[in-house]
């Protein structure tokens, strides 16, 4: 039997953090085994926020080095630019026809953003086009965050729709939203969730940042009154975030780690979790150092190549179903 595909896409709209690693790139890593697995730089998803273009040129190149950096191999997955792989935006355009406008309205990431100054039509239209990038490819499975539960579940809406006015087209895909880890915290603001787009760099650790910089975040990381380690995240957020974070990268179950370290104090907590964060990211950084530009940039255009021929072979059955057989 043919496995079930699976699809995610990340942004490259900045250094990618240890959010974005936790909640979502190290279990598109596992999932390679197990599922036919296709990621995606969705750039064009980038662009609903103003972009230097010269500064993107090198973002678009930084995102894939470091998904490939993070695990993710170009031979096993299918990983290339949203950008160059048009039927993605054809499908879009099909998929919007069919998209109610309350439901974009809904959104709760257009209105954060919008509220930010940034609205425009791209962004409003964000979700359809996230639906035609797991859709285009017949994905079953999803792996995001939490924050990506909402625009998911219009996609789910969009191929239940397009199958019962067209016929049966796409599978009804279900997200992989890791159980822990799937909403990693701002370290300076534990009730926001930590965000390439926050001003604030000491919100985030980056996975490319050096051995002190880490541990001077963590050191600085806003902790909760009172003392004694506890994962509660109405009277202890700030702890609860730490005890995540360190919970994932230690591979060690939550409880295990409050019952030994119950009464630490904060200080020497957080020199544990520093350390753990530290030789988790190692193999990344070293992974990072080693891959050159070019040859990135090649497995990009092979992967786009192949993905525009798998993407083609589903996009035709799609104009045939609505009525755009070309003649
Ligand atoms: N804090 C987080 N915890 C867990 N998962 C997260 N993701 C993002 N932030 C967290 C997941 O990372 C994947 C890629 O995200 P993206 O590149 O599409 O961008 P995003 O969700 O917009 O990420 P940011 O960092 O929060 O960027 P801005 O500041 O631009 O909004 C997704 O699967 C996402 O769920």
């Amino acid at each position: 039997m043919s496995k079930q595909v699976v699809f995610s896409g990340i942004q490259p709209t900045g250094d990618i953090h240890i959010g974005n690693y936790l909640g979502a790139l190290r279990n598109w890593v596992r999932l390679q085994d197990e599922y036919d697995t296709i990621y995606c730089v969705v750039d064009l998803h980038a662009l609903t926020v103003a972009q230097d273009p010269a500064e993107f040129e090198t973002a678009r190149l930084e995102a894939a080095k470091m998904v490939i950096a993070a695990g993710v191999d170009p031979t096993t997955s299918l990983f290339y630019y949203q950008s160059q792989v048009p039927q993605h935006t054809e499908l879009s355009w099909i998929l919007g026809t069919l998209t109610q406008l309350g439901s974009l309205n809904r959104m709760t990431q257009f209105k954060d953003k919008s509220d930010q100054g940034a609205a425009n039509l791209g962004l409003y239209s964000y979700p359809v086009l996230m639906a035609a990038d797991i859709l285009i490819h017949h994905a079953h499975k999803v792996p995001v965050g939490d924050d990506q539960v909402q625009h998911l579940e219009l996609t789910r809406d969009l191929a239940e729709r397009f199958n019962r006015r067209f016929g049966d087209e796409f599978p009804v895909p279900e997200g992989i939203i890791p159980e822990h880890g799937a909403r990693i915290m701002s370290l300076q603001d534990p009730t926001s969730k930590m965000s390439k787009s926050d001003p604030n760099q000491g919100s985030r650790i980056l996975l490319l940042d050096d051995p002190d910089v880490v541990r001077k975040k963590v050191g600085r990381a806003v902790t909760d009154s009172g003392t004694g380690i506890e994962y509660n995240w109405e009277s202890k957020p700030g702890i609860s975030n730490l005890l995540e974070i360190l919970s994932l990268f230690s591979e060690t179950p939550v409880e295990k780690l409050v019952d030994a370290h119950a009464d630490k104090q904060y200080g020497e907590f957080k020199q544990l979790v520093a350390e753990a964060v530290v030789d988790g990211l190692a193999p990344i950084r070293s992974a990072y150092a080693s891959l050159e530009d070019e040859d990135v940039s090649r497995l990009m255009h092979k992967g786009a190549l192949d993905a525009r021929s798998s993407a083609e072979k589903f996009q035709v059955s799609v104009r045939q179903k609505v009525g755009l057989t070309g003649h």
